[in-house]
């Protein structure tokens, strides 16, 4: 099989420098010759003309901050993974920040309109435009292609492809209040770290798997920020908050949906080399790779 392996360079969603290094951080640890490896015939694109998308001016939109930036990357993110994905490619993403997800999950519901999608995050990243206290884009990917961020010409192109039902996070810890009450109001299931804790992690993805995916028959779409990891197994992130995943957690989500034969794209999120120290940096680069990796199955016997 082939795998379109396409990086974006881009921190617009959120306020660090640095987090544009990441996919391609994990292509200098050797992700693509990984995969190679892994027998899957592979492409990159490593999309180094991402600064071409900046605007001149791009003063805040409700609140909003660098949206006609953040709209025009996310909409050539858009573009090349569904292009991808309807060649029947699986679709991997390297970030860059998890703005870019508005653009991957456009994408791959485009592709596969029947498809589920399961984020992997501490947050829950569905802040709308009148919720947001940070206006950081990458709070708010879930609320544009769920069609709840109202609507704003610069994000007209963003189809409302996102059900409700088809959603299931995993790894929560740090939810605002109002995207508490934008789940409860939408019925949007979530297994936080509370739930890892008390079932662990095998029941949590099947319990997962049996929301979004009753009958095992719908392409599933995985976006993996990597701040879902605990700190001490992903530490150059932008927003860490202790009490996440373990290595070990991690990698089973991905080997497990790996397993179920369904997943047809995977994001890795919010790798950023420029914090914390080098061993740091190497750690979370790894880390990103394996998590890659364990999505196109390896590890699976
Ligand atoms: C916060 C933090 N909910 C916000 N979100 C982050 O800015 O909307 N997402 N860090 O990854
Ligand atoms: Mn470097
Ligand atoms: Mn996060
Ligand atoms: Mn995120």
């Amino acid at each position: 099989r082939r795998a379109a392996v396409l990086a974006f360079p881009f921190n617009g969603g959120q306020g660090r420098e640095g987090v544009e290094l990441g996919g391609m951080h994990l292509v200098e640890h050797g992700i693509l010759e990984q995969l190679k490896e892994m027998e899957w015939e592979t492409s990159f694109e490593p999309n180094e003309d991402i600064d071409t998308f900046r605007p001149s001016s791009d003063p805040d939109i409700e609140g909003l901050k660098k949206p006609r930036f953040v709209s025009s990357v996310t909409k050539r993110v858009a573009e090349q993974v569904s292009t991808a994905a309807k060649a029947g490619d699986f679709v991997v993403t390297l970030g860059g920040d998890h703005s870019l997800a508005m653009g991957t999950v456009s994408g791959v519901f485009e592709a596969y309109p029947d498809a589920c999608l399961i984020w992997i995050d501490a947050h829950a990243d569905i802040n709308t435009p009148s919720t947001t206290d940070s206006g950081n884009m990458h709070g708010c990917p879930i609320s544009f292609v769920m069609g709840i961020a109202g609507d704003i010409p610069e994000f007209a192109w963003i189809k409302k492809c996102l059900l409700p039902e088809r959603l299931v996070y995993i790894g929560l810890r740090d939810v605002d209040p109002a995207e508490k009450k934008i789940l409860k109001d939408n019925g949007i299931k979530a297994f936080s770290m509370h739930h890892v804790d008390k079932y662990g992690i095998g029941k949590v993805v099947e319990m997962a798997l049996d929301h979004v995916n009753p009958n095992r028959d719908r392409p599933i779409h995985l976006s993996f920020d990597v701040d879902a990891l605990d700190p001490s197994v992903a530490p150059s992130t932008g927003t860490p908050v202790r009490g996440g995943l373990t290595f070990r957690e991690g990698h089973y989500i991905c080997e497990a949906l790996a397993e179920t034969g369904l997943l047809v794209a995977a994001d890795i999120m919010e790798v950023n080399p420029a914090l914390e120290d080098e061993q740091a940096v190497f750690q979370t680069v790894q880390v990103g790779c394996s998590l890659t990796r364990c999505c196109l199955g390896e590890t699976l016997l």
